[in-house]
C-alpha cells in the first residue's frame, strides 16, 4: 500500500493523522519499538512511556531516531494527558488506570495490530487459541512456502507485525495472542481461527468467559471462519451467514479423520487427503492442528500438493514435545512452551508410557484442579518448583506423590531418582516460566542441558 493510502485508512478508522494528533506508544518492548518506527516513519507525533526504569529497548530507540522522547520508570497522569491516542503494548494491562482515564477523556486505544490492518491490502491470515498459535503459524508458512508464496508470517510468534512491512509480503500470517486481539479492532482478516479455549492469562482477563470473547474478536469483519467443531466454546463463536469451516478430531467437521482401509487417513467432505501416519509432527493434537492448517491453506488458495509436501517435512518446533534423549530405558521430552494446563493436559494424553511430570511456574492465577484427574491416571509422580508449586501441590497430592524442589537441575535429579525403564520424564511446567527464567527457551534449554548432564 502507498504512503497516502496507508495515512488516508489511519485518518478514516482512528482520526489518526499528523496534524492534530499525538501517540503515546505504551511499552518500550520489541511491540512498542516497532510501532515507533512505524509512526516516525509515516511522520506522526509521538512519544514512548514505558512503567520500568531503562526499558529493554530504549537504547535501540534512540539509535534510530535519535530525537524520539522516552518517558520511564513508572505511567504518570501529567504523561498521558495530552495524548489523543495510545498505541498499547500487548505486556501492558488495559486496566492500568492511566489507560483507563486516557480512554475516559477520548483518547483511542490501539493496537499494534490496528496500525497493522491499516497499512496492508494483501491478505491476511489470522491465528488464535490457547494452545497450537505456534505450530499452525509455522506450518502454514511452510505450506505457504512450498506452494511458491512470499509470506511473511508473524505477531505473538516474535517478530512484531510492523516490523513485516518493510518486507514486500503476498499474503501476512500472523500468530495473535488474546492480549493482542484484546486492544484490536482494525483487523479484518482473508481467514481466521480459534484453534482451542482453556484457561490461560487469567490474571489478565479476569474470568475465561472474557478471555475467549477477546479471542472471538479475530472473527471481526468478513472472511472465512474456521473452527474448531471439539471446543464447544470456539463452536460457539459461529456467526449466521458467514462462510466457516471445521476442522475436529472427535466431531463431526469438514476437516477431520476418519479410517480408511485399516488406516487413519485426514479427510475433507469424506475424501480422503493424507493418511495420517505420513505426519512428521508426532501427537494426536498436531493432527488437529494439521486439518486447521489445511482448512486455513485452502481458505486462501492454497494447493493441496504443496499443503501435503509441508506437512511431511515439518516436524514441530523447538520446547513442544520435543525427544531429548533416552537413559537408561528412560525418555526425556522437553515440553517448555506448555505454559497453561491445556497444553499439559495434551501432552500428558499424547503419551502411552507412565509419566514423570516436572511441572511449576506462574500458574497466571489459573486453578490448577483441571489437571488432577489425568495426572492420577497418566502420572508415577509430580516434581513441582517455582512461584505456584504450592498451588499445584494442593490441587495433585490426593492424587499421586508429589515432590518440591527449588531449582530444574534438582527437578531433574529427582525425576532421575523416581523413573523407572519404560517411563517417560517430562517438563511440561503449565505455567509460565517467568518466575525463574528470561523466558520458556531459557527453561527448556536449562531442562535439556541438566538431561544431558545426567547422561554424561
Ligand atoms: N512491561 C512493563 N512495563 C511496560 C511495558 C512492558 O513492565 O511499560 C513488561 C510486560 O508486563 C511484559 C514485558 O514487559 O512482562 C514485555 O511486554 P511488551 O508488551 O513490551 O512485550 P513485547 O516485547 O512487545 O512482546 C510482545 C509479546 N509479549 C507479550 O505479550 C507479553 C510477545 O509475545 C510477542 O512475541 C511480541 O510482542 C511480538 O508480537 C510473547 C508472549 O509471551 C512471546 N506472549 C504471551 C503468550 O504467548 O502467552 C501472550
Ligand atoms: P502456542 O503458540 O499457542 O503457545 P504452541 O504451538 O507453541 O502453541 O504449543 C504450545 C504448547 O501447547 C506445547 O506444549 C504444545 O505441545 C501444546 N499444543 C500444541 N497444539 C496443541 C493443541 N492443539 N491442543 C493442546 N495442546 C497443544
Amino acid at each position: 500500500m502507498d504512503k497516502a493510502a496507508i495515512i488516508e485508512s489511519l485518518e478514516s478508522k482512528f482520526h489518526l493523522n499528523r496534524e492534530d494528533s499525538n501517540v503515546l506508544v505504551v511499552g518500550l518492548g520489541k511491540t512498542g519499538l516497532s510501532a515507533a518506527q512505524y509512526l516516525h516513519q509515516y511522520g506522526f507525533q509521538f512519544a514512548v512511556v514505558d512503567s520500568r526504569s531503562n526499558p529493554p529497548l530504549k537504547s535501540a530507540l534512540l539509535s534510530q531516531i535519535p530525537e524520539a522522547s522516552v518517558i520511564e520508570g513508572g505511567f504518570h497522569s501529567k504523561d498521558f494527558i495530552d495524548a489523543t491516542h495510545l498505541v498499547v503494548s500487548p505486556g501492558v494491562s488495559l486496566n492500568e488506570k492511566v489507560i483507563e482515564d486516557a480512554r475516559l477523556r477520548g483518547a483511542k486505544i490501539l493496537g499494534d495490530i490496528d496500525l497493522f490492518s491499516c497499512s496492508v491490502r494483501e491478505p491476511i491470515v489470522a491465528i488464535t487459541g490457547s494452545n497450537g498459535k505456534s505450530t499452525v503459524t509455522t506450518l502454514l508458512g511452510e505450506m505457504a512456502e512450498a506452494n511458491g508464496k512470499n509470506a511473511g508470517v508473524c505477531g505473538n510468534l516474535g517478530t512484531p507485525a510492523l516490523d513485516l512491512l518493510k518486507q514486500d509480503a503476498e499474503l501476512y500470517i500472523l500468530e495473535l495472542s488474546s492480549l493482542q486481539l484484546e486492544r484490536t479492532t482494525a483487523l479484518d482478516a482473508t481467514a481466521a481461527t480459534v484453534l482451542n479455549v482453556s484457561l490461560d492469562h487469567i490474571d489478565r482477563h479476569g474470568s475465561l468467559g472474557r478471555y475467549a470473547a477477546e479471542k472471538s474478536r479475530i472473527f471481526n469483519g468478513n472472511g472465512v471462519m474456521i473452527l474448531n467443531a471439539d471446543d464447544p466454546v470456539v463452536s460457539a463463536m459461529a456467526i449466521a451467514g458467514r462462510k466457516a469451516w471445521t476442522f475436529g478430531l472427535e466431531s463431526k467437521a469438514d476437516f477431520q479423520v476418519k479410517v480408511i482401509g485399516n488406516a487413519e487417513w485426514m479427510v475433507e467432505e469424506d475424501v480422503g487427503l493424507m493418511p495420517v501416519k505420513e505426519l512428521a509432527m508426532e501427537g494426536r493434537h498436531n493432527i488437529g492442528n494439521a486439518l486447521a492448517a489445511l482448512a486455513l491453506g485452502k481458505s486462501i488458495g492454497l494447493s493441496y500438493e504443496s499443503m501435503f509436501q509441508a506437512l511431511k517435512a515439518f516436524n514441530g518446533l523447538e520446547h513442544r514435545m520435543q525427544k531429548i534423549a533416552e537413559i537408561d530405558g528412560v525418555v526425556w521430552i522437553n515440553d517448555s512452551k506448555a505454559t497453561n494446563i491445556g497444553a499439559c493436559l495434551a501432552a500428558l494424553q499424547g503419551i502411552e508410557n507412565k509419566v514423570i511430570l516436572i511441572a511449576g511456574g506462574d500458574a497466571k492465577g489459573a486453578d490448577m484442579h483441571d489437571l488432577a484427574p489425568v495426572v492420577k491416571i497418566k502420572a508415577r509422580a509430580v516434581v513441582l518448583m517455582g512461584k505456584d508449586a504450592d498451588r499445584i501441590d494442593r490441587a495433585l497430592k490426593d492424587c499421586v506423590p508429589v515432590y518440591k524442589v527449588k531449582t530444574l537441575p534438582e527437578a531433574v535429579l529427582t525425576a532421575a531418582g523416581l523413573a523407572s525403564p519404560g517411563d517417560c520424564v517430562l517438563l511440561s511446567p503449565a505455567c509460565a516460566s517467568i518466575d525463574q527464567f528470561k523466558n520458556y527457551q531459557e527453561r527448556g534449554h536449562a531442562f535439556a542441558t541438566a538431561v544431558r548432564g545426567l547422561a554424561a
